[in-house]
């Protein structure tokens, strides 16, 4: 089959257009990744070229070791992966320990695969061992509201998933455990790939400070949706702070609560003060 027309590849290229159509993808900003199921990678693997040499990921990352990534390009604009797919994304594989990568598939023109590569991969390895294996994507995305919020709210845990909550009625339905942050740091290396997957060990959306957002999911869908939803509700909060610095009432923690029973959700109790 030809990789081009799987479904996962097609899933892939569409999320990449859909983060563009939302404005998180200026220029190069933004990168995804997408760990492959082994009977998707059965379907293409005659397509696939084992030839070119290993190369050092950055980081390691042995629970992962053999597996294989749809990984978009570094350098390459998700603007373009929609009209020349093969040439923006790739796929690679890690070797046994979970060291190196080679590239099989795509990047037709040459290139390496996305320089967030190391947090990506150390969210892919947390998450796969947190979710027995559910988790198969991480999306990294420069959501405006998102970033504007870093320079105006105090960059702690319980007061940005507080407000997000508080934005909109189904967010602590949909991210019910909620958002961790961390302090501006250097991106692309492996120091923040340690901070962002430590994060993505209690949830599945982290905000880097005045750079943007990772978040986790199941497949395109949710994770895609899971970007949506939190930067739609930073948006309703720039607007509110735009408007006055005092809300005349918001979603209160007894709120909350019944929500949550009614939802069925279980919301940590850290975040209901
Ligand atoms: O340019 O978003 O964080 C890709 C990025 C780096
Ligand atoms: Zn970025």
């Amino acid at each position: 089959m030809k990789v081009l027309d799987t479904n996962f590849v097609q899933g892939f290229i569409r999320m990449c257009n859909d983060g563009y159509l939302q404005g998180w993808h200026e220029r190069n900003g933004g990168n995804l990744s997408y760990r492959i199921k082994e009977e998707e990678i059965n379907l293409i693997r005659n397509e696939l070229n084992f030839n070119n040499n290993f190369v050092p990921i950055g980081t390691n990352v042995p629970k992962l070791g053999e597996e294989f990534f749809l990984v978009t390009g570094s350098g390459k604009y998700f603007r373009n992966v929609i009209l020349e797919p093969e040439e923006n994304i790739c796929i690679i594989e890690l070797d046994k320990d979970g060291e190196n990568y080679r590239i099989v598939w795509g990047l037709s023109n040459g290139g390496k695969p996305t320089s967030e590569l190391p947090s990506h991969l150390m969210n892919h390895e947390v998450k796969k061992t947190l979710t027995s294996g559910l988790h198969r994507v991480i999306y990294h995305a420069h959501t405006t509201n998102i970033i504007a919020l870093t320079f105006v709210l105090p960059l702690e845990d319980k007061i940005f998933t507080r407000e997000l909550w508080e934005m909109a009625t189904e967010c602590p339905v949909v991210f019910p455990q909620g958002v961790g942050v961390v302090g501006w740091m250097v991106p692309g290396g492996r120091d923040i790939a340690v901070a962002t997957s430590n994060l993505m060990k209690n949830y599945d959306v982290a905000i880097w400070a005045h750079h943007g957002m990772f978040c986790s999911g199941e497949n395109f869908d949710l994770t895609f949706g899971l970007m949506h939803t939190v930067e739609k509700s930073a948006e309703i909060l720039v607007k509110v702070l735009s408007i006055t610095p005092n809300k005349l009432q918001t979603i209160s923690v007894e709120n909350f609560r019944n929500l949550a029973k009614d939802f069925n959700v279980k919301l940590p109790e850290k975040f209901l003060y």
